[in-house]
């Protein structure tokens, strides 16, 4: 059932761990995957689950807060769309005495008090790996290899981090250029949109970086259409390993793929019990998680989940 504020809600029981939960949107594989883990997970805990989704949109999450806490809910979970901006709604939950759990993406807040624990990936790392296998590739080069990037949401901790990470092991690489980068909001639509900007602006682009599957998957319908071959004229790495990302992985169309798993669920109603029980818990939860070339996707795509 959804109720007028929007949320879906399953009902109350009493005695029922309330577990408020506030979800970036639904723009990506990564997310769908992501929010079934959840709603899976709490399911499986015995939870009850209020799931909002934000549309990708800050103030919605912000809204969301503020009526779990009106709610009174035992805990409230949220992956932030943004990294800033979230001191003064976190100061409330704290005042009334409900716990905070981030997942997926962190908060630039100075005050870590205003929340348990973040679980989630180490996006630089992620960033890190994925400008590790272009060096690698491009070793030998000597003329200048021209990269365009697509980047995640504008402000979002995946975004900024895979940027940095990247740039931090390509920079000794002269060679390894950028010559174009541009926000595509994590989706395909806008994946595709924007690398047809760049496809008509840049005539000889060498190399694709976005910062998830989807907006590859969008750019290479736009590098298709422009009668280019993807992952040929054009190499490619994304970032998810969703299953989308892993087919075209295995087709060769995307040459490289830096794992970010989505299946946080667990690990968050473990934290949600550990934090009621008044148990200790980890600061920090790192998601572990690997690469795929071509060849590895191929192998492991028919027993890929998501
Ligand atoms: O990579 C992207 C999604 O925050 C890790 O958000 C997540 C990112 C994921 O839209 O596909």
């Amino acid at each position: 059932t959804t109720n007028a504020g929007g949320e879906q809600t399953t009902a109350p029981a009493a005695g029922k761990v309330v577990l408020g939960f506030s979800q970036v949107g639904a723009e990506s594989g990564w997310r769908s995957a992501n929010s079934d883990s959840v709603k899976e997970a709490a399911a499986t805990a015995g939870f009850e689950l209020k799931f909002s989704d934000a549309q990708q949109k800050q103030e919605n999450q912000i809204k969301a807060i503020r009526s779990f806490i009106l709610q009174k809910v035992d805990a409230i979970a949220f992956s932030p769309v943004v990294e800033s901006g979230w001191d003064t709604v976190l100061q409330e939950a704290k005042e009334a005495g409900i716990p905070v759990i981030l997942t997926d993406r962190a908060v630039d807040s100075k005050d870590t008090s205003l929340y348990e624990t973040f679980i989630g990936s180490d996006f630089v790392e992620e960033g890190r790996r994925a400008g590790k296998w272009l060096v690698e590739q491009y070793k030998d080069a000597a003329e200048p290899i021209k990269i365009v990037e697509l980047q995640g949401t504008t402000g979002s901790a995946p975004a900024i981090d895979r940027k940095n990470g990247f740039e931090e092991v390509i920079k000794d690489q002269a060679n390894l250029q950028i010559i174009a980068s541009q926000t595509g909001d994590f989706t395909r639509a806008k994946g595709k949109e924007v690398m047809q900007s760049f496809l008509q602006a840049h005539k000889d682009i060498d190399v694709l970086y976005a910062h998830n599957d989807d907006m590859g998957l969008g750019a290479i319908q736009a590098i298709e259409a422009a009668g280019l071959v993807p992952g040929k004229d054009i190499i490619i790495i994304t970032v998810d390993a969703v299953k989308d990302g892993m087919a075209a992985a295995a087709e060769g169309k995307i040459n490289f793929i830096v794992e970010c798993n989505p299946l946080l669920g667990p690990q968050l109603m473990q934290a949600v019990n550990d934090v009621l029980a008044g148990t200790e818990i980890e600061r920090r939860i790192v998601t572990e998680e690997g690469t795929f070339t071509s060849e590895e996707a191929k192998a492991v795509l028919a027993d890929r989940k998501y």
